[in-house]
């Protein structure tokens, strides 16, 4: 039964010279990118979060939206949400969604009425990813919204957060065994501290570290396959995180003994925030072997804040996507979610569908042109020759351990190397790039 909240059951691919709102201009899901469908190389997931359980507000004003499974606190109107929810990642053929516990269920005050209701809420989400096909990408716990949150979950000074973060964290990871998730997120979006004038730094790393462990150690009780992921962002709402970017996570997993066991979910709009490209941080974390996957969200440039919307500039995506192709793409499970939400003025039933359509081409034209750069070549030529020095014997020695200050000092003097400066050619390889987008 549809409940008819879209105006259409089917977003087409018609081709770039399309005009229709409601159709694909370039995501086609059969098309073949680089050896394997389009489909499959992007992964596409819808986030759960804002498109059915954000309701519009901002810090200065309620909600804008007026849905029919509102207001979220009943297990009745959840499943009106779902209805709709699935009917939406139908229409856009999107292959996966993710969800938070909170975004399923209402609250209903205690841990074991929550429980209960998300357990129910979980087994119509089976029977719907049975009916749909749709399939879940990964899911995550909301250790952020409630009050008891507000001095951090695993970090907090008072153990009994820890606890209930513990137990939140173990129904989600449950549910997301059982819903046959290929991942499992976590955000820390209190983990992190406003001033230390209130905070032990060491005694927070140390709770941090273990919840990890815990969470690593139950993956493999329970036989979960997926990769466990960090998502790492560097501010907001906690003024100072401790997963504040790629190499800050590297840092703390390999303290912690974790780093062949959590990977990270990169998001575009974190890694500005932390003063990086999104390319920058997923070339990092590749180079580190913790690369899973990306939330593809930008931010709005002039007000420099988490404003979470949907993805519209090509060229920023294709780099992205140059890098995740450049090795062997989503291997390891992970894919693209859209932990993007509507402006709140965009109040009508279709723009939840428009906002999909225009961040699905976006990837996919994004996808495209990264394709066609590693076929080109020139790039990646570029970058092998201006290392290609290290190639020879004797530096592939010294990189293995040989040589030293005073071999090389000898070497210098005895061969008289004085080494040529030679160009980086930015703008050369910017121009190369814009050949593709
Ligand atoms: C918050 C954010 C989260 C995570 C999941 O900035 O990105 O929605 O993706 O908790
Ligand atoms: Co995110």
């Amino acid at each position: 039964m549809n409940t008819g909240f879209f105006s259409t059951d089917k977003i087409p691919f018609e081709g770039p010279d399309s005009t229709n709102p409601l159709a694909f201009r370039h995501y086609d899901p059969d098309e073949i990118v680089l050896g394997k469908r389009m489909e499959d190389q992007l992964r596409f997931a819808v986030a759960y979060w804002h498109s059915f359980a954000w309701e519009g507000l901002d810090p200065f004003g309620g909600p804008t939206f007026d849905r029919p499974w509102y207001p979220q606190d009943s297990v009745e109107n959840a499943k009106v949400k779902a209805d709709v929810a699935f009917e939406l990642f139908s229409a856009l053929g999107a292959p996966f969604y993710c969800f938070h516990d909170a975004d399923m269920r209402p609250d209903l005050g205690n841990f074991s009425a929550n429980k209960r209701a998300f357990d129910e809420i979980v087994e119509i989400f089976a029977a719907k990813q049975e009916e749909t096909g749709v399939k879940l990408l990964w899911g995550t716990a909301n250790l952020f919204s409630h009050r008891r949150f507000m001095s951090g979950a695993s970090t907090n000074p008072d153990p009994e957060v820890f606890a209930y973060s513990a137990a939140t964290i173990k129904s989600c990871m449950d549910a997301t065994k059982k819903l046959g998730g290929q991942n499992y997120v976590l955000w820390g979006g209190r983990e992190g501290y406003e001033t230390l004038l209130n905070t032990d730094l060491g005694r927070e790393d140390q709770q941090m570290g273990r919840m990890l462990h815990m969470v690593v150690e139950y993956k493999h009780a329970i036989g979960f396959e997926g990769q466990i992921m960090i998502e790492p962002k560097p501010q907001e709402p906690s003024k100072h995180q401790y997963d504040y970017d790629v190499a800050t996570v590297y840092g703390f997993l390999k303290r912690h003994g974790l780093e062949n066991e959590v990977r990270v979910n990169i998001e575009q709009g974190h890694s500005i925030l932390a003063g990086h490209s999104w390319e920058h941080e997923i070339a990092l974390a590749q180079t580190l072997g913790i690369f899973g996957s990306i939330d593809a969200n930008r931010n709005d440039y002039q007000s420099g804040w988490d404003t979470d919307q949907f993805p519209n500039n090509v060229p920023e995506v294709a780099l992205a996507y140059y890098h995740i192709l450049k090795h062997g793409g989503f291997e390891a499970g992970g894919g693209t979610n859209f932990d993007s939400k509507l402006r709140r003025q965009s109040i009508d039933a279709d723009d939840l569908l428009i906002g999909h359509i225009g961040g699905m081409d976006t990837c996919a034209r994004g996808l495209k042109a990264a394709a066609a750069m590693i076929e080109d070549g020139t790039m990646s030529d570029f970058v092998d020759e201006r290392y290609s020095g290290w190639n020879s014997d004797y530096w592939q020695g010294v990189l293995a351990g040989g040589g030293s200050l005073d071999e090389i000092a000898r070497k210098v003097e005895d061969e008289g190397i004085e080494p040529e400066p030679r160009s980086g050619k930015q703008e050369y390889l910017e121009n190369v790039v814009n050949r593709f987008v």
